[in-house]
């Protein structure tokens, strides 16, 4: 048994003008509830220190620098860190991240029970546009704020395990797991900021989404067999809804446990390494199973190319 007692704390909705003292503190009691729970480990969302803000169109992107960190820990979230360390309590969140070298990335990052930083991922996937776009029923400017990461899909030997993380629309791709099953990842954590609506297709509504979501947890947990833990940030904000869906998957894609509604809430759910031995021993023992000669499209190839 190598069990994880992990929290997956849920932000509900951060409004434009709610500054990050009020979200840290948000956040703090998540953590406090979360440790009466008997939680070492809490995943909070993604960009979880402020509202969505890539859903705003702003002419100058120097003007969006305002909700990035500069340094990490930052004057805000050193209260958060503090408490960590009281709890002897690891963390991972998301957050706007602006390096001192001018770069833009969509970060997460892993912190360990003694509040070090001990790894960071900068989102690769960026889904939406750069430019405003006029046919949209609203923004989603992530290509116009952010930079693609630069760090690959790295995993860390932490909390007896190894963990990785992703961010959000990355969970849509199955190379985002598959690179971490690749170095024998055992739980995949994320933070996600989904609005309900789809731009394009004013149809597809929120349970759509919801079954997308569930769906591209679950395969990735399943084929990779590794503990997935999904944590939104949800709720109206300004106007524009985020779906909820929090979720913690088990290494046979089987979600454990979900939480409902759209309000700062928690689950929490003893996550065991050892389950994941079954997966990756049997169907999905990849050094036994994979082909590698056959895959060389997956790299070769960024867009299709259509038989004759
Ligand atoms: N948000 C959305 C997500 O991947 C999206 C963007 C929604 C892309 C639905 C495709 C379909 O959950 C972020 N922040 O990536």
């Amino acid at each position: 048994m190598r069990v994880i007692r992990t929290a997956a704390a849920q932000l509900g909705p951060i409004q434009r003008s709610e500054d990050r003292a009020s979200v840290i503190a948000r956040m703090i009691a998540l953590m406090d509830a979360a440790k009466a729970e008997g939680a070492d480990f809490i995943v909070y969302p993604e960009l979880v220190l402020t509202t969505f803000f890539p859903r705003w169109y702003l002419e100058d992107r120097r003007d969006a620098d305002a909700w990035f960190e500069a340094t990490m820990p930052s004057a805000a979230s050193a209260p958060l860190f503090a408490r960590a360390r009281t709890h002897g309590m690891a963390m991972t969140f998301g957050y706007a991240e602006l390096t001192p070298e001018g770069q833009h990335f969509n970060t997460s990052i892993l912190v360990d029970k003694s509040g070090a930083i001990v790894g960071k991922y900068r989102k690769i996937h960026l889904p939406g546009h750069v430019d405003y776009d006029p046919g949209r029923t609203h923004q989603h400017l992530e290509k116009r704020y952010f930079e693609p990461g630069d760090l690959g899909f790295p995993v860390w030997r932490a909390l007896g395990g190894i963990l990785g993380m992703c961010i959000c629309n990355d969970r849509r791709w199955p190379e985002t797991y598959r690179v971490m099953g690749l170095q024998g990842v055992e739980m995949v954590t994320l933070g996600f900021n989904t609005p309900s609506v789809n731009s394009q297709r004013g149809g597809e509504g929120l349970e759509q989404r919801l079954f997308h979501h569930r769906l591209s947890c679950q395969a990735g947990a399943y084929q990779n067999a590794t503990w997935v833990v999904a944590v939104a940030k949800a709720g109206d904000e300004d106007g524009h809804h985020l779906t909820g869906g929090t979720l913690i998957v088990d290494p046979n894609g089987f979600i454990v446990a979900e939480l409902v509604g759209e309000a700062d809430g928690i689950i929490v759910h003893s996550c065991d390494l050892d389950e994941t031995r079954f997966g990756k021993e049997t169907i999905f023992d990849f050094a036994r199973h994979r082909r590698v000669e056959h895959y060389g499209r997956i790299t070769a190839q960024t867009g299709v190319v259509l038989p004759d």
